[in-house]
């Protein structure tokens, strides 16, 4: 086999194309996956105490979970939507058929042929349960080590080496071609569909057609719809190929069709864009948008690093960038005596669990991960899983093991407690973005606590204390 990169096609051929944004649609697709639309709040949901957007697909088949973890009921917001009242329901299905055939103009306008247009949408009918999943948003909660530890499990670190002993030459191209670890690729093969076998039974068309024509998401799910459309029309994967989630993401490292009309290549060289069936278009199609992401060759996506004591927390936040130089002289050191990278590499610090957690010193490579999904947990394992893989230890830091997720309603009682105090927190809408962290963060200096910007139990803890309530 001759691997022979071919360069994705225009991300966008005109505007009605375009998506809302890559880390949006990645967002949108991966919260989608399994959990409903509740995890589509800020990218900077995901520190500690986090919901849906970083579940992945596989997350059913994990096995591995450290202690229970709170599954609540759904959320109140999508309940009452006005476009998902069973009246609204209604009114979307019988109106189907025309509202795909208004979708005509816009998948001509993106270069669907106007035969396959008529052929794939001849006799297409919404798969109504497919709103029940959008209906319900489970509150699903876990903490970032509870979410790390399912994830880079040993029997998925065991299948990521055969997996990619079996695809060897294919690793070996991806790596030469892109200049991205291929131990990251595989990783993201592992994490988003369990090597292959957990990639969901949804056809995609029927699925973000359902999406595009029903419910409270039509205006996002049109282009996937359209996108999905381009991808039969021009033949790159058969439409019986063509599953995945009840969101619309396919393949082996899951699509989004618009993403897959924006990064996917033809990495075998047979003509065709098939991240179903190929491995190579796949793990090529994932490299290619880690490359856009903008990983760079030969350099690692973070590092586990220990802490002085007495340690100024407030270095830790992603907009303090220094190079690892700086870190040194700070005395931010490796574990086990391992030598600090290259002195002028910059990086960030996380701390994924709040001071009391590991700490990592985050690359430009790990934005790149996050151009995958914009998830500090989720990246978090795609790098140690691929270290795993790789042949690395586990972290040398424990996770702390007294630490509760809150749950959605404990969050947004956080936000009105620290609001109540005078703290700008934005929208008290439980999904933990900067303004919160910053606000969180005042209050701990304020009260005494480690500065980590957590919002953790101790925080509403001692919050309720002061308020008395
Ligand atoms: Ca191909």
């Amino acid at each position: 086999m001759s691997f022979r990169c071919v360069a994705g096609r225009p991300a966008s051929a005109g505007p009605t194309d375009r998506p809302p944004g890559r880390r949006g649609a990645r967002l949108l697709g991966f919260a989608l996956m399994g959990f409903g639309l509740a995890g589509c709040a800020s990218s900077d949901d995901v520190t500690g105490a986090f919901s849906a957007p970083m579940a992945p697909a596989t997350q059913a088949a994990a096995p591995v979970r450290a202690r229970p973890v709170p599954v609540a009921a759904p959320a109140a917001s999508a309940a009452t939507h006005p476009d998902m009242t069973p009246a609204a329901l209604a009114r979307d299905q019988a109106n189907f058929n025309r509202c795909i055939a208004s979708l005509e103009p816009k998948a001509r306008a993106a270069g669907v042929s106007t035969a396959g247009f008529r052929r794939y949408t001849a006799g297409l009918k919404p798969d109504m349960s497919i709103m029940e999943k959008l209906q319900t948003q489970p509150e699903f909660t876990r903490t970032a080590g509870d979410y790390v530890t399912m994830l880079v499990s040993e029997t998925r670190i065991r299948k990521g080496r055969e997996a990619m002993a079996q695809n060897a030459a294919v690793f070996e191209a991806v790596g030469r071609n892109y200049g991205v670890d291929p131990y990251v690729v595989a990783a993201i093969w592992g994490i988003e569909t369990n090597y292959g076998s957990a990639r969901g039974s949804y056809p995609v068309l029927q699925a973000t057609g359902t999406l595009a024509c029903v419910g409270r998401r039509q205006a996002y799910f049109r282009d996937e719809f359209v996108a999905a459309l381009r991808i039969l029309d021009r033949g790159d994967i058969p439409e019986s190929h063509l599953k995945g989630s009840w969101a619309g993401a396919f393949g082996l490292t899951q699509f989004m069709p618009t993403a897959f009309q924006r990064d996917a290549v033809d990495f075998d060289g047979d003509g065709h864009r098939n991240v179903v069936d190929s491995v190579a278009d796949a793990m090529g199609s994932t490299a290619n948008k880690l490359k856009r992401g903008g990983w760079v060759a030969g350099r690692s996506w973070g590092y586990e690093v220990v802490l002085p004591a007495r340690f100024n927390y407030l270095l830790a936040d992603k907009n303090t960038r220094k190079t690892m130089a700086e870190w040194a002289a700070l005395g931010v050191r490796r574990p086990e005596g391992r030598p600090m990278p290259a002195a002028n590499e910059s990086a960030y610090l996380l701390l994924p669990a709040g001071a009391k957690g590991p700490a990592f010193l985050m690359t430009d490579n790990f934005k790149a991960i996050l151009s995958y999904n914009p998830a500090d947990a989720y990246a978090l394992a795609i790098g140690h899983l691929a270290d795993r893989i790789r042949g690395g230890g586990p972290f040398v830091q424990p996770w702390p093991d007294d630490q509760r997720a809150l749950s959605r309603n404990e969050r947004s009682e956080l936000q009105k407690r620290l609001a109540s105090r005078g703290y700008d927190v934005g929208p008290h809408d439980g999904a933990i973005g900067s303004k919160t962290r910053v606000a969180v963060r005042e209050y701990q200096v304020s009260a005494g606590l480690t500065p980590d910007g957590m919002a953790s139990g101790e925080v509403l803890d001692s919050l309720r204390a002061r308020d008395g309530t």
